[in-house]
């Protein structure tokens, strides 16, 4: 079967919309997941993803070029599935998440359990097309299906003891093979203060390319952090509660010296074992030199009054 996917070059972002494109996405997802999905087709997909519609694209969206699908969903990094690039790709095939259900506890006076699909109902779902920059220093563009993480919180009724939001992946051995090795503290935990959750940017993205979340992506729901260092963004969110104090985070408890609990893109701060001045722009010809790193990976004039008066030396 042929691939039917362009290259990452040949894709602009003023392209992306026409349904068309996402046809061609979804054709080359029935591919990737084989026969079975490839004859069940729209019948496959849950009742909120059916027929799409052409998505408005959100103003924060980047018009740089996209990287192509195919390096979206098979460079990932998600150690419930693996610790190599192309281990999630291959681990989640046979991940089915759903049903899904989310629950929302702590500090808020609308606390709940709720279905995927009730929990995602209320939100417009727009295209957010973000640059998405590793903390090992390489970086994609990526458009994502996704709503306001702002919009979502707001309909909880954080209270005034609400100074946090913590997130939780799905802790399931049996689901997600790579959690019977230690390599991290199950589940993984991720968090926010809350001024930064209520920024216009984060989003919680529940599709790419106009599709549903591919299961190496974080099926079905993840977050995304912009102007963070990509392990901010969340994978196979379960939970999120309001919290008083600073959540515990993955990363910053496996090595605090490494990943701090901001983790804000910052070309000026070294990486204890790495430069973070330059970044390598996966899918680029390998003659292109690294291109420069931006502070807030380019999203300085949304999210730099959240630090003013802060040593981001220190809160790295
Ligand atoms: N639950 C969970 N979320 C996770 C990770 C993970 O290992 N587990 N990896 C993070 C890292 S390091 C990055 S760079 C991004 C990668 O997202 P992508 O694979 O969709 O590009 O997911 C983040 N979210
Ligand atoms: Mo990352």
């Amino acid at each position: 079967m042929a691939i039917l996917i362009r290259k990452a070059t040949d894709i602009k972002p003023s392209e992306i919309t026409p349904r068309s494109v996402y046809l061609d996405r979804r054709r080359f997802m029935q591919h990737a997941l084989g026969a079975s999905v490839l004859l069940a087709g729209d019948a496959m997909l849950p009742a909120w993803a059916k027929r799409w519609p052409e998505l408005a694209k959100s103003p924060h969206s980047t018009d740089e070029v996209l990287n192509s699908f195919e390096d979206i969903t098979t460079y990932n990094n998600f150690y419930e599935f693996g610790t190599g690039k192309s281990d999630p790709a291959k681990n989640a095939v046979n991940f089915d998440p759903k049903p899904w259900s989310i629950t929302v506890e702590g500090e808020c006076s609308k606390p709940g359990t709720f279905d995927l699909e009730d929990f995602i109902k209320p939100y417009a779902l727009q295209e957010y097309i973000y640059r998405l920059r590793c903390v090992e220093g390489w970086s994609m563009v990526i458009p994502w299906v996704g709503f306001s993480l702002a919009d979502m919180l707001k309909t909880f009724e954080p209270n005034a003891n609400a100074k946090y939001v913590e997130f939780t992946t799905l802790y399931d051995k049996s689901r997600m093979p790579g959690q019977k090795r230690r390599v991290l503290d199950w589940p993984y935990v991720e968090g926010l203060r809350i001024d930064e959750a209520m920024n216009e940017l984060p989003i919680m993205a529940v599709g790419l390319y106009g599709e549903i979340l591919p299961n190496q992506n974080g099926a079905p729901i993840r977050l995304v952090v912009p102007w963070k260092y990509g392990f901010k963004s969340i994978k196979s969110i379960v939970k999120i509660r309001f919290m008083e104090t600073q959540p515990r985070t993955t990363w910053n408890e496996s090595a605090p010296r490494e990943y701090g609990f901001y983790s804000n893109v910052n070309p000026n701060v070294d990486h204890p074992r790495w430069s973070q001045k330059k970044e390598r722009r996966i899918g680029a010809p390998i003659w292109k030199p690294k291109i420069d790193t931006l502070m807030f990976n380019g999203y300085g004039e949304q999210v730099a009054h959240l630090y003013q008066g802060m040593d981001l030396v220190k809160n790295f």
